[in-house]
C-alpha cells in the first residue's frame, strides 16, 4: 500500500482549505473570502484500497507585515519539510505573481516533487488556461500541473490517482483509524471564526481569536459555551452589532453547522470579550487548553 505526507502549500486566499475539504468530501477547515483564514496546522487522512494520505493545509504564505504573518508563514514553510509531496496551489485567474515566485524560490530549497495546482478553473476560458499551462511549464520542472476547481470539485477524481505516483510503497501510517490532529473544541472554535470571518469586513477577523469554554454532550444534544474574543471594544460593538443581531447571526449559522458535524441538536451561548493585553489573553486561553498563536 502506498502512503505518505502530502502539504498544500501557497498564497492566501486560492483555495487551499477548500482543496482540502473537497479532497477528504467532509468540511474538516474552515474557508472564507478573507485572506488569512487558516492559522493552524491542520491535518486529515485521506483513504482508500491502494493508499493512505496524510494531507496538511497550511497558513496562505504572504509578504508579512506583523509577528503574527511571520508564525503564519513559518508554520507553512514547516509543513513542507519532511513530505513526500508539495501540492503548490495558485490562483489561476489571477496567474502566477510575484507571491507566488517567492513561495516557489522557498518550495525549490525542499528538493521534493512539487506538483502545479491550477484552481478556480471555473473563472477562465479553456484557450486561456491552455495558454497558462504552457507558461507555467517553463517556469519549473513541476512534476505535474493540474488544473481544477476545488469550489465545484471539477477535475478532482484524477487528482488522488496521480498524488499516489509520487508516494512511497509502505504500510499505513495509522493503523488506529485517525482521520485529523484538530480536537473538537478546536473545530467548534474555527467553525464560529469561520462565520465571523464570513459576516465582518477585512479590519475585523483578524483581532479575533474564538474559545470553547464548556462543552457537555448528552445523547440528543450538545450544549455549548464560547467565546470570541477581541483586542479592542470597536470590534466588540462591530460583532455584536445593532440590538445583538449580527451575534445572533453568527450563532445561527454557527449552529447549523454544528448541529450537522453533531448530528444532535446544538445549544449554543456565544459571548464577546475584550482582552487588551495578550499575557492575560494567553492565561485566558490556557484556562481552556486552547494556546494563543503568537506563542
Ligand atoms: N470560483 C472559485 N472559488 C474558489 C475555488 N476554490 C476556492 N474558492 C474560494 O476562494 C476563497 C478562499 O478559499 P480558501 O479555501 O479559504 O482559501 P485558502 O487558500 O485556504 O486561504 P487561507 O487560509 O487564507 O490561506 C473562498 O471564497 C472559496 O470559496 C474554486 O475552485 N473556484
Ligand atoms: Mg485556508
Amino acid at each position: 500500500m502506498k502512503s505518505g505526507f502530502v502539504s498544500i502549500v501557497g498564497r492566501p486566499n486560492v483555495g487551499k482549505s477548500t482543496l482540502l475539504n473537497a479532497l477528504l468530501d467532509t468540511k474538516l477547515a474552515i474557508i472564507s473570502d478573507k485572506a488569512g483564514t487558516t492559522r493552524n496546522i491542520i491535518e486529515g487522512v485521506y483513504e482508500d484500497e491502494e493508499c493512505q494520505i496524510v494531507f496538511v493545509d497550511t497558513p496562505g504564505i504572504h509578504k508579512p507585515v506583523n509577528k503574527l504573518g511571520n508564525i503564519l508563514n513559518q508554520k507553512a514553510y514547516t509543513s513542507s519539510e519532511n513530505v513526500d509531496l508539495i501540492l503548490f496551489v495558485i490562483d489561476v485567474e489571477k496567474g502566477f505573481g510575484k507571491g507566488d515566485s517567492f513561495i516557489l524560490e522557498r518550495l525549490k530549497e525542499e528538493k521534493l516533487p512539487i506538483l502545479l495546482i491550477l484552481n478556480k478553473i471555473d473563472k477562465i476560458k479553456k484557450d486561456q488556461l491552455l495558454e497558462r499551462i504552457a507558461e507555467y511549464q517553463k517556469l519549473y520542472d513541476f512534476c505535474e500541473i493540474f488544473p481544477i476547481s476545488a469550489s465545484q470539485k471539477k477535475n478532482l477524481s484524477q487528482l488522488i490517482p496521480t498524488i499516489r505516483k509520487y508516494l512511497p510503497n509502505e504500510g499505513k501510517i495509522f493503523e488506529d483509524g485517525t482521520f485529523t490532529n484538530i480536537s473538537t473544541d478546536f473545530y467548534v472554535s474555527e467553525i464560529i471564526r469561520e462565520k465571523v470571518l464570513q459576516k465582518t469586513r477585512e479590519e475585523v477577523p483578524h483581532a479575533v481569536t474564538c474559545v470553547v469554554e464548556r462543552r457537555i454532550e448528552k445523547k440528543d444534544k450538545v450544549i455549548i459555551q464560547a467565546t470570541i474574543i477581541v483586542d479592542r471594544e470597536s470590534i466588540k460593538k462591530i460583532i455584536v452589532g445593532k440590538n445583538a443581531s449580527m451575534l445572533k447571526n453568527i450563532g445561527i449559522d454557527a449552529r447549523r453547522d454544528l448541529e450537522e458535524y453533531f448530528q444532535k441538536k446544538v445549544y449554543l451561548d456565544l459571548f464577546v470579550k475584550v482582552i487588551e493585553n495578550w499575557r492575560e489573553k494567553e492565561t485566558y486561553l490556557k484556562e481552556f487548553g486552547f494556546t494563543d498563536l503568537e506563542n
